[in-house]
């Protein structure tokens, strides 16, 4: 295989991988510039084997989207609607703890919750919703509210983001989920989401999270407009933070899904952009621990291969699935427990469930 690498011309990147030394921007573009996809996947799993072995997470969760209500309408989102749209919905405090209670049978370790910047609701609610999940499941950990979100409840709260960060965790916040990143590059920026927080103030959010001892995760969309230098770009800005903080636990490459949205005119990504950007992700995020194959995004058959192109964990059961669905994606809602510990072993990869902050929950071998 080695010969193979060589002749596709990744010998000096091999040697770079073999000898855990890191990849230069040039390294990371020829990456991406390269079709030989049998060549990335070789190389980024040398990373994985390294840094995971032969195992691949999944999580027992679920996803709660709050409101859809959003006054950011980014381009290429099908999720977020203006208040009077007829689409539009929020969910009471009282709403979203039903939800919760509905599923209290079932082993669920983490709420997913991330919703739209919504224009009027008070921090108050915010922190009701917290505290209301707590009440109805003590032991769950929440995983909530992306960097552009903490941007608009800070300035809710009319604190700096550090503080309000303090007062979500008090109501019981554990993570933040890695939404939001979208791709750092002004120009992509101006043109899909030209309202949102700007890729500097995603990232100073992000660190000023891990500096009170949160974890966070970390997303680029791809598969719109962006260039592959933007994309590396992006890649390198997650590198240089998570050298400051380790903070980060997982990089999820989230591939654009068209349908409904403002760029409906773009076909979105193809299998090779599925697999590149899981693969280069994982050769040039050295210093993160997880990368992540959204099966919700790419399918759970790609999700499956993507586990031998660089990708250790799944994600979850999610249950339900609103962002993407709005978008077009043609995936399930929600899979089994069951369904996913077939697919890590029917990939020849050992099935570990976690928690959240990747504590070992259940080994399923
Ligand atoms: O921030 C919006 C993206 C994100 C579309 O942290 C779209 O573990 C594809 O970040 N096509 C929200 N993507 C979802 C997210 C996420 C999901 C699962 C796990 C984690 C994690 C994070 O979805 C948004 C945006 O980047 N998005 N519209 C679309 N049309």
């Amino acid at each position: 295989m080695d010969k193979y690498i060589h002749e596709a011309g990744f010998g000096s990147i091999l040697e770079k991988v073999q000898a855990g030394e890191r990849l230069d921007l040039e390294d990371g573009l020829n990456l991406y510039k390269s079709t030989n996809i049998l060549a990335l996947g070789f190389l980024a799993d040398i990373v994985r084997n390294r840094l995971n072995g032969n195992d691949a997470y999944f999580i027992y969760n679920q996803h709660v989207n709050y409101s859809n209500i959003c006054s950011n309408l980014c381009k290429f989102c099908a999720f977020g609607r203006e208040k009077d749209s007829d689409l539009a919905y929020e969910m009471s405090v009282e709403d979203v703890k039903e939800k919760v209670r509905e599923r209290l049978s079932e082993p669920i370790r983490e709420i997913h919750m991330v919703g739209g910047i919504h224009p009027d609701l008070p921090f108050s609610y915010y922190l009701e919703l917290l505290k209301g999940i707590k009440d109805v499941r003590p032991d769950v950990h929440i995983q909530a509210f992306t960097c552009v979100e903490i941007a608009h409840l800070a300035e809710l709260a009319g604190m700096n983001v550090e503080k309000t960060l303090e007062k979500l965790v008090e109501a019981g916040l554990g993570s933040l989920p890695g939404g939001g990143a979208e791709v750092f590059s002004p120009r992509v920026r101006k043109i899909t989401c030209e309202k949102k927080i700007s890729g500097n103030e995603w990232l100073e959010i992000a660190k000023i999270a891990h500096g009170i001892g949160l974890k966070s995760n970390a997303t680029m969309l791809y598969g719109h407009i962006e260039t592959d230098e933007e994309r590396l770009e992006h890649l390198y800005n997650l590198r240089e933070v998570q050298d400051e903080t380790g903070g980060f636990m997982t990089f999820i490459p989230l591939a654009f899904h068209p349908r409904n949205t403002a760029m409906a005119e773009l076909s979105g990504p193809n299998g090779i952009e599925d697999l590149k950007n899981v693969a280069v992700a994982r050769l040039f995020l050295d210093n993160f621990p997880h990368i992540k194959a959204y099966w919700v995004m790419i399918g759970p058959k790609m999700a499956q291969i993507a586990l031998s192109f660089g990708a250790d964990d799944m994600d979850g059961t999610v249950k339900e699935e609103v962002i993407t669905h709005m978008a077009g994606a043609s995936t399930d809602q929600a899979i089994g427990s069951r369904t996913l510990i077939r697919l890590i072993r029917e990939a020849g990869r050992v099935p570990v469930e976690r928690d959240t902050l990747f504590n070992v929950v259940q080994i399923h071998d």
